[in-house]
């Protein structure tokens, strides 16, 4: 199993925190988004959107390669069901999934490199745009944490909304987000941190990290 992925991308933080929770080990090949390597045809032959991460995995023999870390996340449960990343009860998944995708499509398309990119290049302060979504979805997420969080964001056990909001709380420091007015949401992040798939994981313990 290859992980096309980059350090700081906070969609490929989330697919490493789901591979170390489950165990399972994977190639780590690095795309450099700094570079501009995911335009290359070499990454959009793995996927024509030209974004990491990629998983790429052999299925009766043959290579596939899967793109969208919450469609990742899924392929991965279902492979390895043995550590779930989901609660048990249909209801409490379906509340999991939509926490997930609060942060896939709600926050994170909003400080993605392509769309600040753009903004910038029409005229926009791309800045202010990021952390207006930041700020938004962090309001969100904190009300969630109230009605749903135990030690983790969707009660004791880390789940896939943890896999999102890990990243996500590293993405709003780097886009100037105030994650320090979240201290519900800081407190879930220091539990996560203190398990080793979570140091594992971790931008900067990556092997393509740069030093701060
Ligand atoms: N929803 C996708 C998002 C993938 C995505 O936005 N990847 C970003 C990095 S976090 C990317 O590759 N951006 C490259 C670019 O904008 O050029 C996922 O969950 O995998």
């Amino acid at each position: 199993m290859k992980l096309y992925n980059y350090w700081r991308s906070s969609s490929s933080y989330r697919v490493r925190l789901a591979l170390h929770f489950k165990g399972v080990p994977f190639e780590y090949v690095p795309v450099s988004l700094l570079k501009g390597e995911q335009h290359e045809a070499a990454h959009r032959g793995r996927n024509p959107a030209g974004y990491v991460p990629v998983l790429e995995v052999e299925e009766s023999g043959r290579v596939v390669e899967l793109s969208q870390s919450v469609a990742i996340f899924e392929y991965l449960e279902e492979r390895y069901p043995e550590r779930p990343l989901l609660p048990p009860s249909p209801a409490a998944r379906a509340q999991v999934r939509s926490i997930a995708e609060l942060i896939n499509s709600g926050i994170q398309p909003f400080h993605n490199l392509a769309t600040m990119s753009h903004v910038k290049a029409i005229g926009g302060d791309e800045k202010a745009w990021a952390r207006h979504f930041i700020d938004q979805g962090l309001k969100t997420l904190d009300a969630l944490a109230e009605r749903h969080a135990g030690r983790f964001l969707f009660g004791d056990t880390f789940t896939w909304a943890d896999c999102c909001l890990v990243p996500q709380l590293y993405g709003a420091r780097r886009f100037g987000g105030d994650v320090a007015a979240f201290p519900r949401l800081t407190r879930i992040e220091q539990a996560s941190l203190e398990l080793p798939h979570v140091q594992a994981a971790r931008p900067e313990v990556q092997p393509d990290a740069q030093p701060a």
